[in-house]
C-alpha cells in the first residue's frame, strides 16, 4: 500500500508541501484542480503544473481527488455527452501524464453532508458531526449558506459557492432523477469512459455517498454492499473500482466495514481510513482515528485490507482540530498526521505477523 495525504495545491490549502513531506509516512499526494468547475476540461499542462509543484515539493502526485461528475451526466440530460466527452479528454491527459487514480463521486447537488462543522469534542478538539434531525428540518438553501458561514474562510470540497448558489434550480432538475435513473446514468457515464481507463490503465474509484442514506429528498446509490456489487457488474472492467471510505460506509451502523472489504476485494483502489462514533440513529460525530475513540476497528479493516492483498494508495481521512490550528475543517495537519501514523503503524505490525 502506499500512504498519502490529500493536498489542495498551495492557493487553497492551509499545509504546506514542506509540512507535508516531514510526516514522512507519507510518500505522495492525492490532488486536484481545485479551481475547475465540474464539466471542465483539465488541459495537459495544467495537470504538469500540479504535478511539478508537488514533486518540486519532494513528493508525489498519487492519484487525484475528485474529476468532479457534470450535473448533466448525473440527470442524464441530452448536453451530457458533450460533458463525458470532455471528462474523456481529460482522462487522456491524465493518463499521458502518467496518473493512473482518479476518485469521483455520483451524488446528487451535494456531496458530503454535515450539520456541525466544529463540534467539540470531551477533549477540547473539535470534529465534523451528522444529524439527520437537523437536515430533516433544514432548509437546504441555507444549509449551503451555513457550510459557507463555517468553513474558515476556506472552500469546502463539494460545496463550491458556484453550484451552490443555483440550488433551486438544481432540485427541480433533478426532481425525476429517481435511484434507477441515477444509477442507468452512472453505467452509461462508466461505459463511455472505460475503454480510455483501460487504454491508460487509469483507475476509477467512486466514492460512497456520505452519509451512506438519501439526504433532502434527494437519491443516492452507492450506500451498501449489494449497490457497489451491483455497480462493479454492471462495468466489469477492473478500472471500475471504489474508494472505501470507512467513514461514509461506515455511517451506516448496517454495513459491516470487514465484509465489505473482502466483497469488494480486487477493486478497491483507493481507501480513506478514519473513525467516527454513532451517538444515536442517524447522528454521529467524528473521531480519532483510533478505534477506541470511534465505533470502528481500525486494525480490523487494516487487516482485511492486507489479507486481501491490497496494494493501492490509502489517506487518513478527516482529522480532529487540534493545538489551535485554523484549517480548513477536516483537513487540517496534525490530526491527520496522527491519523498516518497509526495506519502505518498497524499496517506494520500486520504485516510482520
Ligand atoms: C470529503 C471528501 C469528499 C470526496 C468526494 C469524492 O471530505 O471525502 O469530498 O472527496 O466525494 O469525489
Amino acid at each position: 500500500m502506499k500512504m498519502t495525504m490529500r493536498y489542495y495545491g498551495k492557493d487553497y490549502d492551509s499545509v504546506t508541501l514542506e509540512q507535508l513531506r516531514q510526516i514522512r509516512y507519507v510518500e505522495g499526494l492525492i490532488s486536484t484542480l481545485y479551481y475547475k468547475q465540474a464539466g471542465e476540461l483539465w488541459e495537459r499542462d495544467e495537470i504538469k503544473a500540479l504535478k511539478k509543484e508537488i514533486e518540486d515539493g519532494g513528493l508525489e502526485l498519487s492519484g487525484i481527488e475528485s474529476v468532479n461528475i457534470h450535473d448533466a451526466i448525473k440527470i442524464g440530460t441530452p448536453d451530457r455527452d458533450m460533458y463525458i466527452e470532455n471528462y474523456i479528454k481529460t482522462l487522456e491527459n491524465l493518463g499521458e501524464e502518467g496518473i493512473n487514480l482518479v476518485c469521483y463521486n455520483f451524488m446528487p447537488i451535494f456531496d458530503w453532508t454535515r450539520t456541525d462543522l466544529a463540534k467539540p469534542r470531551p477533549d477540547g478538539s473539535t470534529v465534523l458531526a451528522y444529524d439527520q434531525n437537523i437536515v430533516e428540518k433544514i432548509d437546504p438553501n441555507n444549509f449551503a449558506a451555513y457550510m459557507d458561514e463555517n468553513s474558515n474562510g476556506f472552500v469546502m470540497p463539494g460545496w463550491e459557492p458556484e453550484r451552490l448558489g443555483k440550488l433551486k434550480e438544481l432540485f427541480e432538475a433533478y426532481k425525476d432523477v429517481d435511484a434507477d435513473k441515477l444509477f442507468n446514468n452512472l453505467v452509461y457515464f462508466l461505459k463511455a469512459i472505460m475503454p480510455t481507463c483501460d487504454k491508460y490503465g487509469i483507475k476509477m474509484a467512486i466514492h460512497p455517498d456520505d452519509p451512506a442514506w438519501s439526504v433532502f429528498g434527494l437519491s443516492r446509490i452507492i450506500t451498501n454492499k449489494e449497490n457497489l456489487l451491483k455497480m462493479l457488474n454492471a462495468v466489469p472492467s477492473v478500472n471500475n473500482g471504489v474508494t472505501f471510505c470507512m467513514g461514509s460506509l461506515g455511517s451506516n451502523p448496517d454495513n459491516d466495514l470487514v465484509d465489505l472489504v473482502h466483497a469488494l476485494k480486487g477493486r478497491i483502489h483507493f481507501a480513506h481510513i478514519r473513525n467516527l462514533k454513532h451517538t444515536a440513529p442517524g447522528k454521529f460525530e467524528e473521531a480519532c482515528h483510533l478505534s477506541a475513540d470511534g465505533s470502528f476497528d481500525l486494525a480490523a479493516v487494516v487487516k482485511a485490507l492486507y489479507e486481501d492483498g491490497f496494494d493501492g494508495v490509502i489517506r487518513p481521512d478527516h482529522g480532529r482540530m487540534l493545538w489551535g490550528e485554523k484549517a480548513m475543517p477536516g483537513y487540517g495537519l496534525y490530526d491527520r498526521a496522527l491519523g498516518a501514523a497509526y495506519i502505518c503503524g498497524l499496517w506494520e505490525m500486520i504485516s510482520k505477523n
